[in-house]
């Protein structure tokens, strides 16, 4: 189907292939220790999953969780979502950070956020109220470049929103993909059609300039765009075995899909089920053999909205001569297949560790 590997053409080159964490089959054999991560999330229906999942998952230590805007713009509202969720994770240590609620370069756009994951982001289903706030001690973006200067091992960082918080930290730490290579993003797509305009995806249209600032920087980025996250296509069976969990979390994951899945139904024309968007960028992480990867020279296009083309990765999938030469170690990865009973089959069984 594809003809063969490129790689993204990146400005800033960086020697990351001498880290064994950069390479997924070295992580998969290596995770003795806990792998540290910290988080860039919009909570929001699959952050929250996405959320749950890290929380279940012994390879890695939830350290930090960074909100930028995106489902929705109100960055408190989605704060106290994550601070919820992270309650119901027994993660209530866990420091929250407030970051970005508008894009870079750009005035917000609603982009229908609120139609999928409801006006306060949780599609109305209620949690405890959280019994702790968030961490005003630094921004989203100071807390990621503390973490890359300073965590031993350094984190893995996650995104499951726009980019706009770690394009911030860039512009305060320009080392940061020395310092932190390992960069796993739900985000933009290749092949599929988009979901917030025929060719462009919600987190990459909403913060392009974020988006190119990032893809361009030198991270060993790992992308799960919608080319895999429709593929993961959970159908109402497979949803219902959540509702079945005797734990919190498992019900929880139920009902605030309830009115996702009536969305994709009514909005975006599905006949049952969802796709699986932000805990594929954790899947990436967790079980980096259920994906099939490919590196093309690639541009996110920064048009202003209403163009259709803001966001829409530009990979030249063409191969011979016309194509530009990559440099060597430019690497960002784009997940194009993915092993869908495997990575369903994994998520639930996590989900079922929670207490
Ligand atoms: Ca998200």
């Amino acid at each position: 189907m594809l003809r063969r590997e490129g790689y993204l053409f990146l400005a800033s080159l960086v020697p990351i292939f001498t880290r064994c964490w950069s390479d997924p089959r070295i992580y998969a054999a290596s995770t003795l220790q806990p792998r540290p991560v910290i988080i860039s999330t919009d909570p929001g229906i699959d952050d929250s999953i996405a959320l749950l999942f890290v929380a279940a998952s012994p390879e890695l230590e939830l350290r930090a969780v960074c909100i930028n805007f995106g489902s929705l713009q109100n960055t408190s509202q989605l704060a106290q979502n994550a601070l919820a969720v992270l309650a119901l994770a027994g993660k209530d240590t866990v420091p929250v950070y407030v970051g970005a609620a508008e894009p870079l370069a750009a005035p917000f756009r609603d982009l229908g956020g609120a139609l999928f994951h409801g006006r306060d982001g949780l599609n109305g289903v209620r949690l405890p109220t959280p019994s702790r706030g968030v961490d005003t001690s630094r921004t989203a973006a100071e807390a990621i470049v503390d973490a890359c200067r300073h965590w031993d091992p350094k984190p893995v960082i996650l995104s499951f929103a726009p980019l706009t918080n770690i394009a911030l930290a860039l512009a305060l730490e320009p080392q940061l993909p020395a310092l932190c290579p390992d960069l796993f993003l739900m985000g933009g797509t290749v092949t599929a059609a988009g979901n917030v305009s025929p060719l462009a995806e919600a987190n990459f249209a909403n913060d392009a300039e974020a988006a190119a600032k990032v893809l361009r920087a030198g991270f060993n980025a790992r992308i799960a765009g919608l080319d895999v996250t429709y593929a993961t296509w959970l159908d109402d069976a497979y949803l219902e075995s959540f509702r079945d969990i005797p734990n919190q979390a498992g019900p929880f994951i139920w009902n605030i899909t309830r009115s996702y899945v009536q969305a994709y139904r009514e909005i975006g024309g599905f006949d049952g089920g969802m796709p699986l968007h932000d805990p594929s960028a954790v899947l990436m992480l967790l079980h980096p053999t259920a994906y099939s990867f490919h590196r093309w020279a690639a541009d996110i296009d920064t048009a202003a909205f209403p163009s259709a083309t803001r966001g829409l990765v530009i990979a030249d999938r063409r191969g011979g001569p016309l194509s530009p030469a990559p440099p060597a170690n430019a690497t960002v990865h784009f997940a194009m297949t993915v092993d869908v009973d495997a990575v369903r089959d994994l998520l639930l069984r996590r989900i079922a560790t929670l207490p």
